[in-house]
């Protein structure tokens, strides 16, 4: 199956999180691909990517970023495929500082921006097979599948008191 989905990161030490991304597109059977690109140590890599990245079979973007937090807007400005922004904790505002950088677009320049860390991370991932999946039907099982299971989790936990 061709890559559907790019993972971007600003940096290597975003890794420890976006790893969740990738696994959660793993569970869902959806091939990716994971690049470290920093929009602001190394735009010109940035813009080659955005500008080659539908061409190439891609059809959604994950951005994680911390701290100022440019890559997924940045992103968003340079491509029209949809761009889905996790923003990273970081020491100093806890990643409200990444939260407001994604979620501040100026009209028109959408992110689609998930919560702080891990979550956010996972949920990436799934917002991105809801995407796919209107386009393709094993994505939509796979989804499907997903979602039965997690249900399933929940509904099989004992009484708290007794775990
Ligand atoms: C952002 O700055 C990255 O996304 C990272 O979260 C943060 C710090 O980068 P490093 O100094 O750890 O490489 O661009």
């Amino acid at each position: 199956m061709k890559k559907l989905v790019g993972i971007l990161m600003g940096s290597q030490n975003d890794w420890e999180t976006m790893i969740h991304t990738s696994q959660t597109l793993d569970a869902l059977g959806i091939e990716h691909e994971v690049s470290v690109i920093s929009a602001h140590r190394a735009p010109h890599r940035l813009t080659e990517y955005c500008e080659t990245a539908s061409d190439r079979g891609l059809q959604v973007l994950i951005c994680g970023a911390g701290l100022a937090a440019a890559l997924p807007g940045a992103a968003a400005a340079l491509t029209q495929l949809p761009v889905l922004g996790v923003p990273l904790y970081s020491k100093a505002t806890g990643g409200m500082d990444s939260l407001l950088a994604m979620a501040q677009m100026p009209g028109g320049v959408p992110v689609g921006t998930l919560a702080i860390g891990r979550a956010g991370a996972v949920n990436a991932a799934v917002l991105a097979a809801s995407i796919l999946a209107l386009g393709h039907t094993e994505i939509a099982s796979a989804l499907q599948s997903f979602r039965a299971q997690q249900t399933q989790k929940v509904l099989a936990l004992p009484d708290p008191r007794e775990g």
